[in-house]
């Protein structure tokens, strides 16, 4: 998904979280010649209606989006998590910008639900901790929660969703809490050193949707390796057996070791092979989304990297010149020797393992999954 669009601001235009970086993603692909290909195509999104937003978030919200949007009843920005100061300041035109991403969540959905590609990349998606009537996180309309809904509307009777952003899913977690048709998978430093706090291992859905939300939380410091073994050994089998009709990731690359807002140390290694490890569980539809990741570096390397992944090509670590040029990149992947980095922290791998163990122990004998 790409439109020159999507790179205006939701947020107040210092804001940390620069849609522009999306830019820098698609540049780099272009440089690359990735979209040349017979099997490529560019899908421009659309801004979703109000109609689509409230299948998730309520009318009062939406409107009050608007009206910030432009400028007016701004006094009444703080009962829906918007303020000057905190995590969601408002700008102008945040309501179109956010709800361009919405849709080009949506259109994506439907673009994978109705075969027309096997996968489909919203970068600019993924906005994982939007709440149905609050803006939190840097997040203002939950565009994953609203995909998800339309797969279902569409006929899914089974999707998987699976976050790897550096905090916890927490609204796309909470939108489908009681349900068993939307299995929530979120990977995270642990609530008790990040930002939202949530997402234990204890959280585990509720009513008929018991043993369908399953959390991993990992320690500062968590590296390639120990994250591997997490996805291998706890996500994998409850994916497999699950057995989804469509697969939706949220690609979050704050998990990276240079990201400046969070404390695990993924390498670009890391990443793409977790996303290729997920890729590889697509039942052939699949829809891709970003989230989180402030190293602008990180950003357009990694997601270019996951790009390839998605579409089966590989690119040469030798950044296209043009590209060298304007933005500075000169190489694709990180310097293996980052990968080693603190490669034996043991605090590491203690929580790793018992996040591993107790979601075998407390969600496997719920899916009939032994060890
Ligand atoms: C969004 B995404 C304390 C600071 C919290 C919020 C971080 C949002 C991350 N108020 N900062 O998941 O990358
Ligand atoms: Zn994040």
């Amino acid at each position: 998904m790409y439109s020159p669009e999507l790179t205006r601001n939701i947020l107040r235009e210092d804001h940390v979280l620069r849609p522009m970086r999306l830019r820098l993603v698609y540049e780099l692909l272009q440089a690359y010649g990735v979209f040349e290909r017979p099997d490529a195509m560019v899908i421009e999104p659309r801004v979703a209606t109000e109609q689509e937003l409230m299948t998730f978030h309520g009318r009062d919200y939406i409107e009050s989006v608007q009206a910030f949007s432009r400028g007016e009843d701004l006094h009444r920005q703080h009962r829906y998590g918007f303020s000057d100061w905190g995590d969601n300041p408002i700008s102008e035109g945040m309501y179109e910008a956010a709800a361009l991403a919405a849709g080009a969540s949506l259109v994506a959905a439907e673009s994978v639900w109705n075969g027309e590609a096997d996968v489909v990349f919203n970068a600019g998606g993924g906005y994982h901790h939007a709440g149905p009537d609050f803006a939190y996180g840097f997040c203002v309309f939950n565009d994953a929660v609203i995909a998800i809904l339309r797969l279902l509307a569409l006929g899914a009777e089974r999707v998987v969703y699976i976050d790897i952003d550096a905090h916890h899913g927490d609204g796309v977690q909470n939108a489908f809490y009681a349900s068993n048709r939307v299995l929530t998978i979120s990977l995270h430093q642990s609530g008790q050193t990040l930002f939202p706090g949530t997402g234990d291992t204890t959280e585990m859905g509720e009513e008929g949707g018991v043993g369908y939300a399953v959390n991993l939380p990992l320690a500062p410091g968590t590296h390639n390796e120990a994250y591997r073994q997490v996805l291998e050994n706890a996500v994998a089998p409850l994916i497999r057996k699950f057995n989804p009709d469509v697969l939706v990731t949220q690609q979050g690359i704050d998990t990276h070791i240079d990201d400046p807002l969070t404390h695990l140390r993924l390498t670009s290694t890391g990443h793409t092979s977790a996303v290729a490890t997920l890729g590889a569980l697509s039942p052939g539809k699949w829809l891709a989304m970003g989230g989180g990741g402030y190293d602008l570096s990180a950003v357009a390397r990694c997601w270019a990297m996951d790009y390839a992944v998605m579409a089966g090509v590989e690119l040469p670590d030798e950044i296209p010149e043009s590209y060298q040029e304007t933005y500075g990149l000169k190489q694709l992947r990180d310097d293996p020797a980052a990968d080693l980095l603190e490669a034996d922290d043991a605090r590491v791998w203690r929580e790793a393992e018992e996040s591993v163990k107790r979601v075998q122990e407390l969600i496997f004998p719920i899916h009939g999954l032994t060890v």
